[in-house]
């Protein structure tokens, strides 16, 4: 596979299998996007009649960050008296997410959360949140998210088609194997993982030795199962609600990357509704985070436990230092095209 990555290209080449995956999605799309013509004649906007948005999300329903979409939901029916329902799509009922974001964009779906990484492919500074071992832990991550640099970076979706609402906890990425334990950088070497679509996901593995590959969330418990993987990588919740600890049992807590969620909305969509109806969906994200953030912590505390009691393998990191230092070329290969976000990040190390 050619894993070479062009900003707002896919990765699979001209004619690829997301090509004829979205051949065969356009009739869900052309039928969702009628369904929201419909909604916006019906009258839509402060005054006028009801207004549905749809949400796609590639959790499960009790997935802290499909938990953080309804409470976005809940708010936004609640301050429009009922005007604006938006319906959340979770189980990747929409599409994977790289499709999700492409309808996002062109319309055909209003809104999504999505990860930072994919989002890369289209407003590359978003390729900050997979630069390895960036940031010490949650607490810096979000002195980030909530800084002017922070809301800046957000702001930068503008350009791709998407008013960016605001940030969910994405806690921390790390690896899991299928056979080979991984206890030190050099254990990565020759091992196939699957990565997110993103650039810097392929140079951080390829960084380590190992053979990067990206594909679709949906397909890598079936493609661990079947020896296609060595591996793959993920936080606590993701790795357990997906049932990937079923099929790859060693978990490598390197704690490597905190890729920022995104709650995006159609920038057309956000243009068209009338000021007060901006206000009310940004308060109802603005809102929505802390629920988020709270419901995360706490799955990923009960997720660790479960894991555990399921018989994963888990190996603590004690010393990030040889990682750090095996994948810095990532940084500096990328940290160009950061612009000054990376020295943000570096100036907030230390509250
Ligand atoms: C999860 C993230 C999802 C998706 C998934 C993946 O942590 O919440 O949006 O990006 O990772 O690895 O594809």
């Amino acid at each position: 596979m050619n894993t070479t990555l062009t900003p707002g290209r896919s990765l699979y080449g001209p004619v690829d299998r997301r090509t004829l995956f979205k051949a065969g999605a356009f009739g869900a799309a052309a039928v969702a996007g009628g369904i929201a013509l419909s909604a916006c004649g019906a009258g839509a906007g402060a005054g006028g009649g009801k207004t549905t948005f749809r949400l796609a999300e590639t959790h499960p329903d009790d997935y802290p960050t499909t938990l953080g979409d309804k409470k976005f939901a809940e708010l936004v029916e609640k301050y429009s008296d009922g005007r604006i329902k938006i319906q959340v799509f979770a189980n990747a009922q929409l599409g994977e997410e790289s499709d999700a974001i492409e309808q996002v964009q062109m319309g055909a779906i209003e809104m999504t959360r999505i990860s930072s990484a994919p989002m890369s492919e289209f407003v590359t500074s978003m390729g900050l949140f997979s630069l390895p071992y960036l940031f010490d832990d949650a607490d810096h991550l979000w002195r980030f998210l909530e800084s002017e640099s922070g809301k800046k970076l957000l702001g930068e979706l503008d350009g791709a088609g998407f008013k960016g609402l605001g940030y969910f906890d994405p806690g921390a990425r790390s690896f899991y194997t299928t056979k080979k334990v991984v206890k030190t950088p050099a254990d990565i070497k020759g091992l196939k993982f699957r990565i997110q679509e993103s650039q810097v996901q392929i140079d951080f593995i390829k960084a380590l030795g190992g053979s990067p590959t990206p594909m679709d969330y949906g397909e890598v418990y079936s493609s661990l199962q079947s020896g296609l993987l060595d591996g793959a990588e993920n936080n606590e919740p993701s790795y357990y609600s997906a049932s990937h600890f079923e099929v790859a049992k060693n978990f490598t807590l390197d704690q490597h990357m905190r890729v920022a969620e995104l709650l995006v909305v159609n920038k057309d969509v956000w243009a068209g509704l009338p000021t007060e109806d901006q206000e009310i969906l940004q308060k109802a994200a603005d809102e929505a985070v802390p629920f988020q953030r709270e419901k995360w912590d706490a799955q990923v505390t009960t997720d660790l436990k479960k894991l555990r009691a399921e018989g994963v393998n888990v190996t603590e990191i004690d010393d990030l230092g040889p990682w750090r230092e095996a994948t810095a070329s990532v940084i500096e290969k990328h940290g160009a095209e950061l612009g000054d976000y990376l020295d943000v990040v570096e100036e907030l190390r230390t509250a």
